[in-house]
């Protein structure tokens, strides 16, 4: 089934590929750019965009608004990751964690499916903590500053496969994916 995936990151692109490609989605890149609301709440915003973009494009897509939220700095940059990342980097979180020892964190990402009819919600989180220097060189955005629960490397000491079975957009991908072949039996 070909599936688009609606994204300027193409990041997200190679990680949605190898999560669900060998599943039989075939994920299309299409770049639409829609506006994404001011909002704490990631699922308004995916909600949203996908609405926009439903009006605009007919066929079958996903797109997905995520976030880094660090327990100790309330919860920042969350939904305004993008910008802070664009502005400070993840080397200005690591400058704001400065002498904190409460390195608490998490990404959590919701996705929007549209089918060309209605508009269906995933989300997905994962839970760890910032280390006290960058480390890595794969992935994208806070990577190199993350280890998730239960593991010693960061995302970006990680393949995207390994990556894709712990983090909030494989969780969130593994679920679309779960819905897709359930609604695709009971469609028959
Ligand atoms: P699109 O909106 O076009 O999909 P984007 O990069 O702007 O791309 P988001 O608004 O969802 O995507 O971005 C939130 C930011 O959070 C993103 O730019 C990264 O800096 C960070 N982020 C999201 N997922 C991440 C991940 O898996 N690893 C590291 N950083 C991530």
């Amino acid at each position: 089934m070909k599936i688009h995936f609606i994204t300027g990151n193409e990041n997200k692109v190679e990680e949605a590929k190898k999560k669900i490609g060998p599943l039989g989605f075939e994920v299309i890149q299409k770049n639409l750019n829609p506006p994404e609301i001011q909002s704490d709440n990631l699922e308004d915003v995916a909600l949203f965009s996908a609405k926009w973009v439903s009006e605009r494009f007919s066929e079958p897509f996903f797109l997905e608004d995520a976030g880094f939220f660090v327990d100790s700095l309330n919860g920042f940059p969350g939904v305004y990751s993008a910008y802070v990342f664009e502005t400070l980097g993840y080397m200005g979180i690591l400058r704001l964690m400065d002498g904190i020892e409460e390195r608490s964190a998490r990404f959590a990402a919701v996705i929007a499916y549209h089918d060309g009819k209605q508009i269906k919600s995933f989300g997905g989180e994962v839970s760890g903590h910032i280390t006290q220097e960058p480390r890595g060189s794969n992935g994208f955005g806070y990577d190199p500053i993350f280890i998730p629960e239960g593991e010693s490397r960061t995302f970006a000491e990680m393949s995207a496969e390994e990556k894709g079975r712990v983090s909030h957009r494989g969780r969130a991908l593994e679920k679309m994916q779960e819905w897709l072949k359930e609604k695709d039996t009971t469609d028959r």
